[in-house]
């Protein structure tokens, strides 16, 4: 079989710095909004909307405890220590790209310092030089979860416009130190999750705001004219390397073809997924939101300037996670589901992961033709994976065949997607190795071809070990796609 990727395709896996890291506080790193996320042993994972919620008491609690064992992203895997290790076993399953965050608070610890962290400078100047001298190229994510807790706690986060010239600091520091280590840059992981998880996205705590909802739209607009001015100032200082605009993927289908449900499809689509893409990529407010802005009452306060701003300053490349799809009914009827930051409408025609995850291969060919019909952009999956438990074996394997269908299934319909015309020019499986689950800070919530010995309260040997899947995946990575269909 001739396989559809071109010679070119970046095969690899993305992971955060907040999720695998660990060493919290190492080499003069300041708090970030991910050390003040709570394991909560009791949780329910049918519903986690009260878990995304950050509140005045829940960061008290944090404060108070200087411990990493409820506050797992503390310690995450130590990658932060072991990642030499980690990339020959990436190396080993033949990634070309490595998509990581860089994180804010290990260059400027508390975000308005006038000066850089020359210690966490030099920690990613190492981990890109390795990732590098094993034949990966950076995928550097700017903005995942991360941002300064002194920014929350002292300035409101990213609703007040102050943070964007904080941010544009941050941003012309790593631009200067990596131009020539990082090949992708994405000043914002999933722009779209503030509005979903408006504390990793915009640093919004709850009962700080009468209106949480009009702060979170203002939060994003500040969002939107940072990511403007980082890719005005990327073609000043790294001229050539492409510049991303991501989204978290909502794919949705109407519950019936009754008229109402498809133009609430249509509608969760514009709201959920399009508005953010159609700015970053047309560079103007679509016309759909003046109605949805409106009609709920939201003012979004924008500068002299900024719209020009916006316009002349659009992305090069879109990137997306894509796990799973929902369902959209105008009663807002049916049984629903849990998903990837939202919950949705569930559908009886697809399979769920332990977490109500609709898996949906077919989903994803869909979302890659409707994105490229919609920007004639090249498109990148920053993101694609299914989170399980995992069992050892008394003789220390982990027989998961079902990730192995997960990545066979969406792999198969990239390459689908790639014979329709679509420019998709990379892919990172999210999770590599098992890392700390941003929805719900689980151990337990596994998506890596790589097994880590640790639990959800930081017990473990942190051992590394291969899973069935790290060889099936480097059977079609080292081949790009020839061997897919091998199982
Ligand atoms: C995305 C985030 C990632 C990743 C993924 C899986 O929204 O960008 O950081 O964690 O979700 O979510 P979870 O880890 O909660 O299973």
């Amino acid at each position: 079989m001739t396989t559809p990727f071109p010679p070119t395709f970046l095969w690899g896996g993305a992971i955060a710095a907040n999720q695998a890291e660990g060493a919290w506080l190492a080499d003069g790193k300041g708090w970030s909004i991910s050390d003040v996320r709570r394991y909560n042993a009791g949780l329910d994972r049918k519903k986690l909307d009260a878990e995304r919620v950050m509140t005045e008491a829940k960061l008290a609690d944090a404060h108070a405890d200087d411990g990493t064992r409820f506050y797992p992203k503390r310690h995450g895997i130590d990658f932060y220590h072991q990642f030499t290790d980690d990339l020959d076993l990436m190396q080993e399953m033949g990634f070309s790209v490595f998509r990581t965050s860089i994180a804010w608070t290990r260059i400027f610890p508390r975000g308005d310092e006038a000066e850089p962290n020359e210690a966490g400078l030099a920690y990613y100047d190492r981990l890109f030089d390795a990732a590098r001298e094993r034949g990966m190229t950076v995928f550097a994510t700017l903005h995942h979860n991360e941002m300064p807790l002194a920014l929350v706690e002292e300035y409101g986060g990213w609703i007040n416009r102050q943070v964007v010239d904080f941010y544009l600091r941050f941003v012309e520091t790593v631009y200067r130190r990596y131009a020539d280590q990082v090949g992708y840059w994405l000043p914002f992981n999933e722009i779209n999750a503030a509005n979903f998880n408006p504390f990793h996205g915009v640093g919004l705590v709850i009962d700080r705001w009468d209106n949480p909802v009009q702060a979170a739209y203002q939060g994003v607009h500040h969002q939107f004219v940072a990511n403007a001015r980082a890719i005005r100032l990327a073609r000043q200082l790294v001229p050539g390397t492409p510049v991303g605009g991501m989204i978290a993927r909502f794919t949705t289908y109407p519950a019936t073809c009754r008229p109402e449900d498809v133009l609430q499809m249509t509608q969760d689509d514009q709201y959920n997924n399009f508005f953010y893409t159609d700015v970053m990529a047309r560079g103007t407010y679509p016309a759909y939101m003046n109605r949805f802005f409106s009609e709920r009452g939201i003012e979004v306060e924008m500068a002299d300037g900024d719209a020009e701003l916006l316009k002349e300053n659009v992305v090069d490349f879109l990137a997306f996670s894509y796990y799973m799809s929902i369902v959209s009914s105008a009663e807002d009827a049916g049984e629903k589901t849990n998903a990837n930051l939202i919950t949705g409408g569930r559908n009886p025609h697809l399979p769920s992961s332990e977490w109500g995850w609709q898996i949906d291969p077919v989903g994803l060919r869909y979302s890659l033709n409707q994105l490229y019909d919609r920007y004639q952009l090249p498109l990148f999956i920053a993101e694609n994976g299914l989170g399980a438990m995992d069992e050892v074996t008394a003789d220390g394997k982990i027989h998961d065949d079902y990730r192995i269908d997960y990545f066979r299934q969406h792999a198969i319909q990239m390459g689908e997607a790639l014979r329709d015309g679509v420019d998709l020019i990379g892919y990172t499986w999210w999770g590599p190795i098992d890392i700390i689950s941003a929805g719900t800070s689980e151990m337990s919530k596994r998506y890596g071809f790589i097994h880590v010995d640790q639990d959800d309260l930081g017990e473990g040997s942190l051992t590394r070990r291969r899973k069935d899947s790290f060889f099936y995946v480097r059977d079609v990575m080292t081949s790009n796609g020839e061997r897919l269909e091998a199982r």
